[in-house]
């Protein structure tokens, strides 16, 4: 790797330009600022000052030289410049926000798949030409220093990185906002497959360090567990509370900066590590445990270590119920210290100034623990302290799936969160004896009604509901699209909406075209520049100006030659990855999503199966070729979901060395699915595989990824499919499959798979191959729970049903295909209306209905 040496570009200084590309090349200087404080250095703006940066780091934080450096130093120094950039304007966003003292909202997440930064900073910052340019004078290649760069997989799927899209909105619209989660020391497992089987490795993002956060000793606090309520009476006679906590954790806060988009803020993503509390320990120290104390320690740094790997519940984990409580509580007390560094112990304007959003029910306890500060710490009476928390919670609804609504065994809430559970009991008590009883007064099933809304469900073993809670103590609930917000109403809460109808709204998800588009797609981000104002990326509604040109033979052939060429990368990093050979001229199938049954992987294998056999029959068939590839990632404990892996996988083994069938047909499923493969895999996606049984995927984001990309999306009539089908056109989409009334209807009726088994011949026999050894030679019947699943268990999700839809709705992708043209008219269709699938958009939607806040610049 070289020095730096004097370029074209030495002493030139970057102005505005239309691309970061012309940035880099020409550039007039710009006066330095007079009145800047003397601490603050030169930030690196140009292809020199950014090389001299670059090098500077490589000395100062890593440590090592341009001779020596390895490409992670290469990467750690260059994030290190970028933060130079990044943290003045973290300064600058801070200081503007606490002089305005505005309404900020507080997001509140278990999760935040946040993937890579490096690229999306330099996006954000307009400095990626020059940051590519000032790498490859330096003598590297900018692709593998991004490539150095773990991904930030502190999330499971779609709420995760809703969450992540979230929070690079809220910057770029410059709304003070921030997000509080948890510093997992392990994110989500490393997928590798042994003999086609999963197998999970930690992941350890941090090993190496990370350049990114920046801890902030000045912020811990500590959090009280476990102990006991002892209950007495004050000089005036009433009851007064003290919990005796049991134990107390520290919580460490790490900041990462979140860069919105151009000229606009960067706000902070505050994420909690558990560490012993120095002042606990000490007794037990001094009380001669020396080794006590660091068993202590160990389990207080347990509750930050690993993230839960399942995106449905864990039942009753009392390490989960930590985590849920342990970041709450860090996120309240940071929350309430910022307010009373402006307003003292005067409570009157707390939820003028505060929201706090819900990410799913996994932040619920964050309800009552308000209630305990403001009752049994700031002395508020009952009634003021409830009529304050309704005031300054709302939460979003992610899922319908029975399974998947969180309870807690009231007997693990009683030991970890005594107090909270008192509060629980009484917050339940008022809502059922006051709103409940008075709304439902002459029915003649209250009693039934009340235990249906009881926080608490009654039984052997006793519950604490989450769903419940939350909606009681939330001021809005929200679902992700507009059919799951209006199943949440209908289905899930609808006697919670008889007693609150304006409660409910909905917000449909969305997701930032910059990382989804600007950043993973550069070609074809390029293709638009040149077509559309090049300010899309903050404005996606004008992709719609593409839609005049999606007949122009030009425009086709530019946008499907951009294809093409992803779909060469994407070939590369398949053969790197599984060693399979496929043709970037095929079609182009992509699945990717966690691995559930009701995401109906194994309606998409079946299929699969059933074109092989077609194939097989008929070696010459005139089809196109096609490659279906599949990205997922099964829960460790979920059974089945690791079958249907080990099927894809096996049958993927079978049908890729078959010569017979010409490589009409190949099937991979990529290892470790994460972020940073996914933005390779979308933009060279033809179809988007979005199958899941109408009315069980909430909202779905990967189809609003693929289809922003100019995938085609073969898709139920469900979550956001529906919205995606209304802005393109039922002629730009292929739509098959029951919908959600036909569902229970059918379930009504009493499905039976045997039917749909016995009535097709061809179903019949692809699910029979699962009983022989035609794909696990030697071993039959490997894969049979694949079959029992959708026969003998009862077929809960539904597959056969839909099967013989789903294979027509194929049959017309195989035709629309084959007409180029028309082809390529749909894929530009799909990205010119994709506009209202932006994350923007879906925070304008919480700002204007939720959280009410002001935009407020102070880059
Ligand atoms: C809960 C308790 C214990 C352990 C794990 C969990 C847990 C963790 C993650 C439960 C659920 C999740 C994640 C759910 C999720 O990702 N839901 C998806 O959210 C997306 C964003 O709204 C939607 O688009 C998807 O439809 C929905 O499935």
């Amino acid at each position: 790797m070289a020095t730096v040496k004097s370029t074209k570009t030495t002493g030139k200084k970057a102005a505005p330009a239309k691309s970061s590309k012309a940035k880099a090349e020409s550039a007039p200087a710009k006066a330095p600022s007079q009145s800047k404080p003397a601490h603050i250095i030169d930030v690196p703006k140009t292809v020199e000052e950014l090389k001299v940066s670059i090098l500077r780091h490589l000395h100062t934080t890593q440590g090592t030289d341009s001779e020596k450096a390895s490409k992670k130093a290469w990467w750690g120094a260059t994030a290190s410049a970028i933060n130079e950039v990044v943290f003045e304007r973290v300064t600058q966003t801070q200081k503007k926000q606490r002089k305005t003292d505005t309404r900020a909202v507080h997001y509140l997440s278990l999760e935040y798949l946040m993937g890579r930064l490096l690229k999306n900073n330099l996006c954000s910052l307009d400095l990626m030409g020059v940051a590519e340019q000032a790498l490859t004078e330096l003598g590297c290649d900018f692709h593998e220093i991004y490539d150095e760069e773990p991904d930030m997989a502190l999330g499971n799927g779609g709420l995760g990185r809703l969450a992540a899209c979230y929070i690079d909105s809220l910057a770029t619209l410059n709304y003070p906002a921030i997000g509080y989660g948890i510093h997992y020391e392990h994110g989500l497992f490393n997928q590798s497959f042994l003999g086609g089987r999963q197998v999970e490795r930690p992941d350890s993002w941090r090993e190496y360090g990370n350049p990114w956060e920046i801890c902030r000793p000045e912020s811990v606090q500590e959090i009280p567990l476990y102990g006991y309520v002892e209950t007495r009476y004050n000089e005036q006679g009433e009851i007064e509370k003290e919990w005796h906590p049991g134990r107390i954790i520290k919580g460490v806060p790490w900041d990462i900066p979140i860069v919105g988009y151009g000229e606009s803020n960067v706000n902070i993503l505050r994420l909690w590590e558990s560490r012993a509390s120095d002042f606990f320990n000490w007794d037990v120290f001094n009380a001669g445990g020396y080794l006590d104390s660091h068993v202590e320690n160990v389990q207080a740094e347990t509750i930050s270590k690993v993230l839960y790997p399942n995106d449905t519940t864990d039942a009753g984990k009392e390490l989960r119920l930590i985590q849920q409580y342990f970041f709450t509580a860090c996120s309240i007390k940071d929350i309430v210290r910022r307010y009373k560094r402006a307003h003292g112990d005067d409570w009157s304007k707390f939820a003028d100034q505060v929201v706090m959003q819900l990410n799913d029910t996994h932040p619920a306890v964050a309800i009552p623990e308000m209630m305990r500060i403001l009752i049994d710490r700031a002395g508020m009476e009952w009634d003021d302290a409830w009529a304050l928390c309704q005031k300054v919670f709302a939460y979003t609804n992610h899922t319908l799936l029975p399974e998947a609504l969180e309870k807690w065994p009231v007997h693990l809430f009683e030991r970890v969160l005594p107090r909270h559970l008192e509060i629980i009991y009484e917050i339940n008590a008022r809502f059922l004896d006051g709103i409940v009883s008075k709304v439902f007064a002459d029915d003649e099933h209250l009693d039934a009604i009340k235990s249906k809304l009881s926080i608490i469900e009654e039984g052997d073993h006793k519950m604490v509901r989450m769903g419940n809670l939350s909606v009681i103590g939330s001021f809005k609930v929200n679902g992700v699209a507009q059919i799951h917000s209006e199943l949440v109403k209908s289905d899930l809460f609808p006697e919670f909406y008889r007693i609150w109808p304006e409660k409910f709204t909905n917000v449909t998800n969305g997701v930032t075209p910059r990382r989804w588009l600007k950043a993973c797609n550069p070609k074809l981000s390029e293709l638009i520049d040149k077509h559309i104002d090049a300010d899309w990326p903050v404005h996606l509604d004008k992709l719609q100006g593409l839609a005049k040109k999606a007949k122009n033979k030009t425009f086709q052939n530019a946008f499907m030659k951009i294809k093409h060429d992803n779909k060469v990368e994407l070939a590369k990093t398949i053969k790197e990855l599984t060693d399979v050979d496929v043709d970037p001229n095929a079609i182009f199938d992509i699945q990717i999503k966690r691995l559930h049954e009701y995401k109906r992987q194994q309606l998409n294998l079946i299929h699969i199966m059933a074109l092989y056999r077609r194939l097989l029959q008929n070696p010459d068939l005139d089809v196109p070729k096609r490659v279906f590839i599949f990205g997922a990632k099964a829960a460790p404990g979920y059974h089945m979901a690791k079958e249907i892996i080990y099927a894809i996988n096996k049958v993927a083994d079978r049908i890729n060395l078959d010569e017979r069938i010409k490589d009409k047909l190949k099937v991979v499923l990529l290892p470790n699915y994460r972020v940073s493969l996914a933005e390779k895999m979308i933009p060279a996606a033809d179809v988007s595989e979005q199958i899941s049984t109408a009315g069980k995927e909430a909202s779905g984001t990967g189809n609003m990824k693929l289809a922003l990309n100019g995938a085609v999306t073969v898709g139920t009539l469900d979550g956001a499919n529906i919205e995606i089908a209304e802005e393109v056109g039922d002629d730009n989409i292929v739509i098959f499959g029951l919908t959600v009334a036909q569902v229970k209807e059918l379930k009504g009726e009493g499905y039976n798979p045997w039917d749909y088994y016995y009535a097709n011949p061809e179903l019949k026999a692809v699910l029979d191959w699962f009983d022989t050894d035609y794909f696990t030679p030697g071993k039959p019947g490997e894969l049979a729970d694949v079959k029992r699943s959708m026969l003998d268990y009862g077929d809960e999700y539904l597959c056969l049903a839909d099967y013989q839809s789903y294979s027509q709705a194929h049959k017309r992708v195989d035709e629309l295909f084959r007409d180029k043209a028309k082809w390529a008219e749909m894929a530009i269709i799909n990205t010119a209306k994709m506009g209202k699938f932006n994350s923007d958009r879906s925070i304008e939607d919480y700002v204007r209905d939720i959280w009410k806040l002001e935009s407020c610049q102070a880059v």
